[in-house]
């Protein structure tokens, strides 16, 4: 579920040949921490309450959807020679509302953002898409791709995608920023590796529009 548009007159601050600029953010508890372990180390991680900020650096081979895990290929057994890669640079920042205001100075130069949502937590949906609302619309961050993890699926209670879309009102997030709502278990690791394959593809295109735009304004 998306609408997978790219376009924007940003440069993103990064050349291409250094990994991703990936920033997990969501409400505390929503698992971004248990996500960011998951593509590291493939497995899972019991977690404390992130205070300030969690970062890894992780290569990751794409388009194989579910797959092995991070960590420079360590669970990759049988990747062939061919499989296409992408390093990304993920930091997973707090999401107690103290620190919230802090979110900002980590998406400067972002190339991409995870928003991490527990799908049961119906009570706190309107204020997770405040938080979304709010910091997709800051000027830095016009156009650059949200993936929407709907985590936590593997819960009786957890809510439907079409309905999290609705609550999260992702169709007014502005047509020039591409988004992609991923249902996921982080605990066990589904959706995660479909949902960077999509992010990861939405940074190309967004990429590549740009690049087509500057060659047109010399
Ligand atoms: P945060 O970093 O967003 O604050 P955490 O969230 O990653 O610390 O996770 C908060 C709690 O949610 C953790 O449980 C974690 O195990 C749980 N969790 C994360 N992802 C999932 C999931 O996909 N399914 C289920 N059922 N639980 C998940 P505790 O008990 O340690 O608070
Ligand atoms: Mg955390």
């Amino acid at each position: 579920m998306g609408n997978g548009l790219s376009s924007d007159r940003l440069l993103p601050c990064l050349p291409s040949f250094q990994p991703l600029h990936i920033v997990i953010l969501g409400l505390d508890c929503a698992g971004k921490t248990t996500v960011l372990y998951r593509l590291r180390f493939n497995e899972f991680v019991n977690t404390v309450p992130t205070k300030g900020f969690n970062s890894e650096k992780i290569k990751l081979s794409l388009g194989g959807g579910g797959g092995g895990g991070g960590g420079g290929g360590g669970g990759e057994r049988r990747r062939h020679w061919t499989t296409p890669s992408a390093s990304f640079h993920f930091w997973d920042v707090g999401g107690q509302e103290k620190l919230r205001p802090l979110w900002r100075s980590y998406t400067r130069c972002a190339d991409g953002l995870v928003f991490v949502v527990d799908s049961v937590d119906g009570e706190r949906m309107e204020e997770a898409k405040t938080e979304l609302h709010k910091i997709t619309r800051l000027a830095e961050n016009q156009g650059v791709p949200v993936l929407v993890v709907a985590n936590k699926q593997d819960l009786r209670d957890a809510l439907a995608l079409a309905e999290m879309e609705r609550l999260l009102a992702l169709r007014e997030l502005g047509a020039a920023t591409p988004w992609h709502l991923q249902p996921a278990c982080a605990i066990i690791g589904e959706g995660l590796r479909e949902g960077v394959d999509k992010l990861h593809a939405m940074i190309a295109k967004r990429r590549k529009a740009l690049r087509q735009q500057k060659k047109k304004t010399r």
